[in-house]
């Protein structure tokens, strides 16, 4: 084991990074059978933890994995995994998969979920992104459809995501835009989208097939605090190309502008007014200790 290795929690115990290792049996690895959450500590505190541990329970109970504890013992779990990494700006990765099964993919045959927190420094590279904002393409894989593997639920089954950014990545462009398969805008690989037309901010309903994101939800909130309206209502690709300022968000992502789509300028093809503000706002909250849960 290295020295100062990360720690990793598996079902209970503390694991060194190098030796975190889940069985080839586990039905998340074989099957994508299970959920998980993405989540940020800024100064000291979690941003918006309950919430998100609130969405890990909901998507688990979506898909019949019965996690064996209550939500307060995941949030204790999360804030120990923090503290024994000596951690107070971090990105936790929490990870409730099916479990070890057999081959086949009967989940009866999983007898209890394997539970994983992976606390890690964060790497961000999005200076230029938020000055300038991100070109992004729309990706021609629709999103899952509702019935399924819907990203209403945060499963482990993000393959429509990713072939969405290799078609990014293909283009050399930022981001890729899902639209869901009645030709609606749903949402980014990895965030909500938004747009703002005429002062009115607008993003998708879930019904769409988005994740009911917390980082949307808070921005709603400052952004209806500020006296803005805001409408959930389907959006389609003319209303991006017309919009006056496009922006995503996430947890990773915070609030980040698109500049450009399908080679079209959004607005003035630079970081709007309104997508500032709210920029701005976004990171006012997000190390406010009343906004998360304190790691001390
Ligand atoms: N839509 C989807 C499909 C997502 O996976 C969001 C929206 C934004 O949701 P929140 O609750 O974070 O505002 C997500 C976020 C990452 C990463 O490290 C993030 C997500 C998934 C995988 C990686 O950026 N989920």
């Amino acid at each position: 084991m290295e020295q100062n290795e990360p720690l990793i929690y598996i079902d209970g115990e503390y694991c060194p990074k190098s030796e975190a290792k889940i069985s080839v049996y586990d039905h998340g690895f074989l099957y994508g059978d299970g959920v998980f959450e993405g989540i940020r500590a800024y100064s000291g505190s979690v941003f918006k933890l309950r919430e998100h541990i609130k969405r890990l329970y909901a998507s688990a109970r979506a898909i019949m994995i019965n996690i064996p504890f209550a939500e307060e013992k995941m949030i204790e779990a999360v804030i120990d995994t923090l503290k024994k990494n000596r951690l107070v700006d971090a990105y936790i990765r929490l990870i409730v998969s099916r479990g070890v099964g057999d081959l086949g993919l009967d989940p009866r045959k999983c007898s209890k979920p394997t539970i994983i927190i992976i606390t890690d420094r964060i790497s961000l590279h999005q200076g230029k992104a938020k000055n300038e904002g991100l070109a992004a393409i729309i990706s021609w894989v629709k999103r899952d459809p509702v019935d399924a593997t819907t990203h209403e639920v945060k499963s482990l089954n993000y393959l429509n995501s990713i072939l969405a950014k290799i078609e990014a990545n293909s283009a050399n462009v930022d981001e890729a835009i899902c639209l869901n398969k009645q030709g609606f805008v749903c949402e980014g690989v990895a965030e909500n989208i938004f747009t703002v037309t005429d002062g009115v901010i607008i993003t998708p309903p879930t019904s769409t097939g988005a994740l009911r994101g917390i980082t949307r939800s808070v921005v709603i909130g400052i952004a209806k605090r500020l006296g803005f309206t805001v409408i959930k209502k389907e959006i389609t690709p003319a209303d991006l190309f017309l919009a006056d300022e496009v922006f995503f968000t996430g947890t990773a992502a915070e609030v980040v502008p698109v500049k450009e789509i399908n080679k079209r300028k959004i607005g003035a093809g630079k970081p709007g007014p309104i997508t500032r503000r709210l920029m701005e706002e976004y990171s006012n909250l997000v190390s406010d200790p009343n906004e998360g849960v304190p790691i001390h």
